[in-house]
């Protein structure tokens, strides 16, 4: 039987109750065919309740990580308005990392990743810390720093980081999942000390670079290798480095930067020259490797950072 169509939502109420944005739902109804039934041109558009649970379907399959197309294909079969949950396909859960009952309805864009990187993706955006922190911890243990960050959190922060180039939405995203992912990756230095005599290591980011990220990663990576670090985080303005370089007589230093406007190369010129020489290095997309000065090295990647600072320190 039909409703009345005053019992019928908009596009802004049902966009409200699934946590998606209205354009998205234009899309799904353009490309997938989920648009109001009934709805005629010129008329408002207003969707049943058969059509929201076909757009719950649809959006619960796509948040399990099931292609677009094929979540319409099944939301689209989906029969009447019984609100349970749509049979997962093959190969997917079906639930939502957050719990499935918050307003997430926002996706990163990692089709063809697998499971791991799109669990931690969709716990990321439902702000899950709990389980985004869990789950960065069972990758370390089981696989280790450099795989953990190549493999399974750095393709989702890219992601997030895509996503906020296109959206301007997601800083929230990339605060909390760097916050859980420097908990876990902090935690892997635990009990990992500098033997007496040996020159520490320093890990600075260039003056206001926040991005201290890369920072932990390599710390842990280290860590993993008995090798202590010294984190003096994000954005250290020149002369406190200067001054840090001094005081520790440090092996190796190594300094990143994620944006051009951070990497100031002459930071690096006037650096003292300690005895023995501090190895200088650097890593991160900012540096313009032209400028640089002919002692520094660079840093393709967290192992060749590694390689880099086990060969400084005669490891
Ligand atoms: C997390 C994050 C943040 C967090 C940082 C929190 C923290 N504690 O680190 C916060 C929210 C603070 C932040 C702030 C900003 N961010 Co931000 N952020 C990111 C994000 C998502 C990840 C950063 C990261 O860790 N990158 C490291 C890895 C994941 O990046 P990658 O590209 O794979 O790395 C390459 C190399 O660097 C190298 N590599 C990778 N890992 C390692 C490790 C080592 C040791 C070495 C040597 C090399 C190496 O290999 C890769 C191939 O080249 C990136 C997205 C991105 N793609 O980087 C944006 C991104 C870096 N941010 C960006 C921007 C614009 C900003 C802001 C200006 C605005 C904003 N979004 O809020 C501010 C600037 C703050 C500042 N002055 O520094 C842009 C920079 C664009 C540009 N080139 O100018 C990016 C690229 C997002 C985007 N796609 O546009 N951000």
């Amino acid at each position: 039987m039909d409703e009345p169509h005053d019992a019928r939502l908009t596009v802004a109420a049902v966009a409200h109750r699934l946590g998606v944005a209205p354009a998205t739902l234009r899309t799904w109804d353009r490309r997938y065919g989920l648009g109001p039934g009934g709805h005629t041109a010129g008329a408002h558009r207003r969707y049943s309740a058969d059509d929201v649970v076909r757009l719950q379907t649809m959006r619960r399959l796509i948040m399990s990580g099931v292609p677009p197309g094929e979540a319409a294909r099944v939301a689209r079969g989906q029969p009447s308005a019984s609100p349970g949950p749509a049979a997962p396909l093959p190969g997917f859960d079906g639930r939502l990392a957050g719990g499935g009952g918050g307003p997430v309805g926002q996706v990163l864009a990692l089709a063809g990743a697998d499971a791991a990187v799109r669990g931690l993706g969709r716990a990321a955006m439902a702000l899950d810390s709990e389980s985004v922190t869990e789950m960065l911890r069972e990758q370390v243990a089981r696989h280790g720093v450099l795989h953990t960050w190549d493999h399974v959190l750095r393709p989702v922060l890219v992601a997030v980081g895509a996503r906020w180039a296109a959206t301007g939405e997601g800083v929230e995203v990339e605060h909390s999942l760097s916050d859980c992912a420097a908990v876990v990756l902090r935690a892997v230095g635990d009990g990992v000390l500098c033997p007496p005599g040996r020159r520490p290591v320093l890990l600075a980011c260039a003056p206001d670079e926040q991005h201290a990220l890369p920072l932990h990663a390599l710390g842990a990576a280290l860590a993993e290798r008995g090798i202590a670090t010294r984190t003096l985080g994000a954005a250290l303005p020149a002369a406190a480095l200067e001054a840090a370089l001094r005081r520790t007589g440090a092996g190796a230093l190594f300094l990143w930067s994620c944006l051009p406007g951070t990497a100031d190369e002459q930071v690096l010129a006037d650096l003292p020259m300690t005895r023995p020489a501090t190895v200088l290095l650097v890593g991160g997309p900012g540096w313009a490797v032209e400028r640089l000065p002919s002692r520094v090295t660079v840093a393709v990647d967290l192992a060749h950072a590694v390689a880099l600072v086990e060969q400084a320190l005669g490891a």
